[in-house]
């Protein structure tokens, strides 16, 4: 592949309802487009940095920084590439701004599979044909807005609920929908609202028969968890504390998490994604694949790398109507009646981005050539 041109796109689109996490409430969306053009192709990526640096120290602005000043020339500087793998090795020297780095990294490969006429999944060797779809469902302050949203999303066929928690909205919500829907598979997202000293009360979530809890302790954390998760029979699932195949290595050596959530852009991009994936898989740890509230681009990559064989557990890979009330791709992503999504087989990413759309929720774009 040679590089003739690279083009990002701020962009700004407003999620259908606001989503409330134990670290704050997200509606508006601001975040990066990559466009990468070469050999008569164009890869697409997408920067899932929030508004805020609250998930993550990343945002559009500092993504931007660091891919026009950095990472952009490095690309031009090299020129060509035979396999995506050599991008997240380009950028290695560079510490962390993982999500800046896998929007960039995330385009050659839907690049690389345009040039072998290979859907994104299987030239990321994935082997499934469609995949089982979760959904993320905020904190609610309305009991019954709650009960009715999670109905609805029964009803639309989704296989696993999760919900997020933090104090105050945690045990006795999760109880009152246990009692409501029943055995229905249930999970919860804590995003590090709690510490060791909440033991008592992340007790009581134990015996909620929820599949995991997710990110429980502090956002960096690997220690704690593995102390935690010796005190509970309900599995740990780490999110926010796996940053690369290394923390994925400690975490499983210390017994951190029985469970990993793997974010592509949480963890520089999709070759490492698959590094993570492999290990998890040989150690026996399955794996899920996360969210950041994409837009269409962002998730047809986690689609894609959704069809690997040890994604055992439904992602929070949710249909574009979740979102949006129109997405920026064609088709959209659709969830079929019984909560599964279909993985494209036409080249790439599998879904057209719409010229128009994009322009239309672009407010900034800037082209990069040698
Ligand atoms: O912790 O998984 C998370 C959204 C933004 C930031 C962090 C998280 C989330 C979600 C939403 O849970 C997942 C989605 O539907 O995209
Ligand atoms: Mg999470």
């Amino acid at each position: 592949m040679k590089v003739e041109k690279i083009v990002l796109r701020k962009m700004k689109m407003k999620l259908k309802s606001p989503f409330q996490t134990s670290f704050g409430t997200e509606q508006e969306r601001d975040f990066v487009l990559t466009e990468v053009y070469g050999d008569g192709e164009i890869g697409y990526g997408e920067c899932v940095v929030s508004t805020a640096p609250l998930y993550s120290e990343e945002t559009a602005g500092t993504a931007w920084h660091i891919l026009e000043d950095f990472l952009i020339p490095m690309v031009f500087e090299q020129g060509t590439f035979g396999h995506p793998d050599e991008v997240g090795k380009l950028f290695a020297p560079i510490r962390r701004n993982h999500m800046a780095k896998s929007a960039l990294e995330g385009a050659f490969w839907d690049l690389y599979a345009k040039r072998q006429n290979l859907s994104l999944a299987k030239a990321l060797g994935g082997t499934k044909k469609r995949i089982e779809v979760g959904i993320s469902i905020g904190i609610e302050e309305d009991i019954n807005k709650l009960f009715r949203t999670v109905e609805h999303y029964l009803e639309q066929g989704y296989r696993r609920i999760k919900i997020k928690i933090k104090p105050g909205k945690d045990v006795q919500v999760l109880r009152a929908l246990r009692d409501r829907f029943g055995d229905i598979p249930m999970m919860a997202d804590a995003n590090s609202a709690y510490t060791l000293n909440d033991l008592l009360l992340l007790k009581e979530l134990d015996d909620l028969d929820l599949m995991m809890i997710e990110q429980p302790l502090a956002h960096d954390d690997i220690i704690d968890h593995a102390a935690l998760q010796k005190q509970l029979k309900t599995p740990i699932c780490l999110d926010e504390s796996i940053h690369s195949y290394e923390d994925a290595r400690k975490a499983i050596e210390w017994g951190s998490a029985r469970i990993i959530n793997i974010k592509i852009g949480r963890v520089g991009g999709l070759s490492e994604a698959k590094r993570i994936h492999d290990l998890c898989r040989d150690n026996g740890i399955p794996v899920w694949c996360g969210g950041m509230l994409e837009s269409g681009i962002g998730r047809a990559h986690n689609i894609a790398i959704t069809s690997l064989p040890n994604f055992k557990l439904p992602g929070d890979t949710a249909g574009s109507s979740r979102y949006w009330t129109e997405d920026i791709i064609r088709p959209e992503v659709e969830v079929s009646p019984d909560g599964m999504i279909e993985i494209p087989t036409t080249p790439g990413i599998g879904y057209q981005p719409v010229p128009e759309m994009l322009d239309k929720y672009t407010v900034a774009k800037k082209e990069f050539a040698k």
